[in-house]
C-alpha cells in the first residue's frame, strides 16, 4: 500500500468512550452548574480511581506537570534532587519550577529506569530527594531506592506518568515512595484529555495537596500555603468516569498488540531487539524497540522509513533531558556520566500502540521494519 492511500498512523491514539455515554454526564454538569472546584464528578472520579488502582488517597490535577510541581512543594523539597535524564522533559522542569537543581544519574540498561547502583555517588549534603520515573510503565527498583532514601534521609517522589494500573508483586506501584504522580494526558492509557493526579500515603498529606492545588485555601477566608491553581474540572472528571468503564478492554487490546510485536520482532535483520521486563501487571502503554545494530544511524533509518510510509513512531526520549539548553551546563549532564541513557536515546524507537490499532496496520508496521 502506498503512502497516499493510507491514513497516517501515530504513536498513539486516544481510546475514547462512545460519545453517547459522555452526553448524560454533560447534561448533569449543565443542569447543576458546578463546573469545577471539587464538584460531584471530581469526588466520584477520585473514589473510582482509588478503587480501580488499589490506593487510598488521590488528588486529581489539571495535568501531570502541575501534579509534579505541587508534589515537590507539598514535601517542601529544596536544594538538589537526583533524577533521570531519560524521561519526558516535564520531569526535570518540575524541579526548575521549584528552584531545585536536578542531578542526573544514569539508567539501568534493562529497565531504563534510574540505576540504584549509581545513586549514592551523586548524593551531596544538598540532596533532599530522589525523583525516579517508571519509564514506559516498567517499575523502578523501588526496594533499593527506598533503602538508599532511608539511609540518607531523602524523600522519594515517583513520576508514574506512564504507569497507570501497573502492579508489582505487592500491588499498585503507586504505593511506593512518599508520593507518586500520574498523567492523564490525551496520549496516555487512561485520559481525561489533560489531567493528572498525586497519590498520597495518608489523609493529612492529601489534605495539604488539596489545599495547594486550590491556591492554598483551607476554607473561604483561610489561606494556609502559597498554592497554585492545579484543579481538574468537572468536564475532565466526567470524561474520566466514562472512560474508566472501558479501561479493561483497552488494556486487553494493548496487551495483544504488545505481544504481537514481541513475537514478530524478536528477530530483526539479525540484530537483537531487547525488550524491558514485564511486571506483575503491565499497562502496555509503550512499545520501545531497541535497534541495537552497530551502525548508530539505523534507528533513525527505521524511523525515516516508517515516516515515509505514514507511520509516525516516536524517538522517546531523544534528545535526553540533560541535552536541552537549560540543563546542558550541569556537571551531571556530561555525556560520560550518562553512557547508558545516551545509548538508549540513540537506539530506541517507540512503535504505535493503542487499542484501535488494526491487525492490518500492525502487520504493515512489522513488515516495514522487517524489510529494513
Ligand atoms: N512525566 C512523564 C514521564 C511524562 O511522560 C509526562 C508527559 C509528564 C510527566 C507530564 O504529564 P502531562 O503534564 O503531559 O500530563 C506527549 C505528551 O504531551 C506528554 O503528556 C507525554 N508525557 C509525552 C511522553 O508525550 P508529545 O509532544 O510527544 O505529544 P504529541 O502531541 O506529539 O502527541 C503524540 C501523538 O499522539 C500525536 O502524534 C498524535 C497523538 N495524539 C496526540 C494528542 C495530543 C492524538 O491522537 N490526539 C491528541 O489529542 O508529548
Amino acid at each position: 500500500m502506498s503512502n497516499s492511500d493510507s491514513k497516517p498512523i501515530y504513536v498513539t491514539q486516544p481510546h475514547l468512550p462512545p460519545l453517547e455515554e459522555v452526553i448524560p454526564y454533560l447534561e448533569q454538569i449543565w443542569a447543576n452548574h458546578q463546573l469545577t472546584n471539587g464538584g460531584p464528578f471530581h469526588v466520584r472520579l477520585e473514589q473510582a480511581l482509588c478503587d480501580y488502582l488499589g490506593v487510598e488517597h488521590i488528588s486529581l490535577f489539571a495535568n501531570g506537570t502541575l501534579a509534579l510541581v505541587t508534589a515537590l512543594q507539598a514535601l517542601r523539597i529544596t536544594g538538589e534532587v537526583i533524577t533521570t535524564p531519560y524521561s519526558f522533559v516535564a520531569t526535570a522542569h518540575s524541579l526548575l519550577w521549584n528552584g531545585i537543581k536536578p542531578v542526573f544519574v544514569d539508567i539501568d540498561p534493562q529497565t531504563l529506569n534510574l540505576d540504584p547502583d549509581k545513586i549514592e555517588a551523586a548524593i551531596t549534603p544538598q540532596t533532599t530527594a530522589i525523583l525516579p520515573v517508571h519509564v514506559y510503565g516498567c517499575p523502578c527498583d523501588t526496594k533499593r531506592i527506598q533503602k538508599i532514601a532511608d539511609t540518607y534521609g531523602l524523600k522519594v517522589i515517583y513520576d508514574a506518568a506512564h504507569a497507570f494500573g501497573v502492579e508489582d508483586e505487592g500491588g499498585s506501584i503507586l504505593r511506593h515512595g512518599d508520593l507518586s504522580i500520574l498523567s492523564f494526558h490525551a496520549t496516555k492509557v487512561f485520559t481525561t484529555f489533560e489531567g493528572g493526579a498525586i497519590i498520597s500515603p495518608d489523609e493529612k498529606t492529601k489534605k495539604r495537596i488539596d489545599h495547594l492545588k486550590n491556591f492554598g485555601f483551607a476554607d473561604e477566608v483561610t489561606v494556609v500555603a502559597p498554592g497554585i491553581n492545579g484543579k481538574m474540572n468537572e468536564f475532565q472528571a466526567a470524561v474520566g468516569l466514562a472512560q474508566l468503564k472501558h479501561i479493561k478492554h483497552a488494556l486487553e487490546a494493548r496487551k495483544e498488540i504488545h505481544e504481537r510485536y514481541r513475537k514478530s520482532l524478536s528477530e530483526f535483520n539479525g540484530v537483537s531487539i531487547q525488550i524491558q521486563p514485564i511486571s506483575a501487571r503491565n499497562n502496555y502503554s509503550y512499545f520501545p524497540l531497541f535497534v541495537t545494530a552497530e551502525n548508530q544511524s539505523s534507528r533513525d533509518e527505521v524511523y525515516g522509513i516508517l515516516k515515509k510510509n505514514g507511520i509516525h513512531a516516536r524517538r522517546y526520549f531523544f534528545p535526553l533531558i540533560s541535552n536541552f539548553p537549560m540543563y546542558r551546563g550541569l556537571p551531571s549532564s556530561k555525556q560520560n556520566n550518562l553512557p547508558i541513557a545516551t545509548k538508549a536515546a540513540e537506539q530506541i524507537l517507540c512503535l504505535p500502540i493503542f487499542p484501535n490499532l488494526t491487525h492490518n496496520d500492525q502487520e504493515r508496521i512489522i513488515n516495514l521494519i522487517l524489510k529494513t
